[in-house]
């Protein structure tokens, strides 16, 4: 006997009518995506197939190379969102500036952040890849600008309206929250539509004891990172340190998911290259810090709540240590204690 079949949208229609102050638009907003994510999932899928691998001649903003796969997503996203009348401006980590609503369309009262395929560099080798968003409500006065504008778009996490992503895996998934839970929903490829799949999602209790960082820039942290990694990884010996284990993709929002359903710890910090970290706080840290708190963790730069730094540049990075809210402290308690001390 099939579990009764809720849809994404039956979810949305009945989170509406539990939430009377829920106006139908973030629900079209989050429809719209959906169809730019199928469109991205099947190419992704495809990917191999059709002449869509491998990287454009073109740079983005971070100096990184740009896969076509990068680009077609973004432009994808940009055509399913433009025209719905529910945007005032858009925000994408493939565009160097704010993306405006086009004058033949309506304006409307959101602001839509996304990383349009995070982690693109992977998709040549099968890896899990994803779509990170973020929705806020405008800001500015529209009586004064039509077009939403920067401001618009550089909101604290505490301001988010919805958050959540879509991972590109073994299944594609979406995971959001509206603020009231985080809900997982998978994709059922045979009939196109994303189905209630992980209700309620909470961080285990206990969680694993997993924690994930690219360990190849041992050399370039500070004293103080490298000791909490030692830490972790038990180099003390003993009773086996702190009986951590290692689980690193090195794509975003693979390990994110994996660390939101298993438990764990999650860190970018910053090093030596990246004194800001490498991750964006708009479209990766602060989206997944919502729903990782939503989810019972907790999500830092390493000293302060991810959610209440208050964004100056669109493309602004941050360090990230994100995950089990026990571990996350502990770091942040490390860190600080080594700090004190002069590390
Ligand atoms: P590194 C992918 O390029 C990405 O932006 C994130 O998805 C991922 O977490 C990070 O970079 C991996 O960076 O330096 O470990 O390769």
């Amino acid at each position: 006997m099939e579990r009764s079949v809720i849809t994404l949208n039956r979810f949305i229609l009945e989170e509406e009518r539990r939430y009377p102050e829920a106006t139908g638009a973030f629900s079209n907003v989050l429809q719209d995506l959906t169809l730019a994510a199928k469109l991205i999932n099947r190419a992704v899928n495809q990917a191999g197939l059709v002449d869509i691998l491998g990287e454009t001649d073109r740079e983005n903003v971070h100096g990184e190379q740009v896969q076509k796969l990068d680009e077609y997503a973004h432009e994808v996203i940009v055509a399913a969102m433009d025209h719905g009348g529910h945007l005032c401006v858009m925000g994408s980590e493939e565009a160097e500036e704010i993306v405006p609503i086009p004058d033949r369309f309506p304006v409307g009262e959101y602001v839509l952040l996304f990383d349009p395929l995070d982690g693109s560099s992977n998709i040549e080798a099968n890896i899990s890849i994803g779509t990170i968003f973020s929705v806020y409500r405008r800001v500015t006065d529209p009586a004064v600008t039509r077009n939403g504008t920067l401001e618009d778009c550089l909101q604290p996490g505490t301001d988010l309206v919805a958050s959540g992503y879509f991972l590109y895996g073994s299944s594609t998934i979406l995971v959001y929250t509206t603020g009231r839970g985080v809900h997982g929903f998978t994709l059922d490829p045979s009939i196109g539509e994303f189905l209630l799949s992980h209700p309620n999602i909470t961080f285990p209790d206990p969680g694993q004891k997993v924690y994930a960082i690219n360990e190849g820039y041992f050399g370039r942290w500070s004293e103080a990172q490298r000791n909490l990694v030692r830490r972790l990884r038990g180099d003390a010996g003993g009773d086996d340190g702190d009986g951590f284990k290692l689980r690193y993709v090195g794509s975003l929002v693979a390990d994110f998911h994996r660390t939101l359903l298993y438990g764990g710890l999650f860190m970018y910090p910053s090093d030596n290259r990246h004194p800001s970290g490498k991750l964006r706080l708009l479209y990766e840290a602060g989206p997944l810090a919502f729903v990782c708190e939503q989810a019972g963790g907790k999500a830092t730069n390493g000293e302060k709540r991810i959610l209440e730094i208050r964004p100056e540049e669109l493309h602004q990075r941050t360090p990230l240590f994100i995950g089990t809210a026990e571990w996350v402290e502990m770091a942040g308690e490390h860190l600080a204690r080594e700090a004190a001390a002069g590390a």
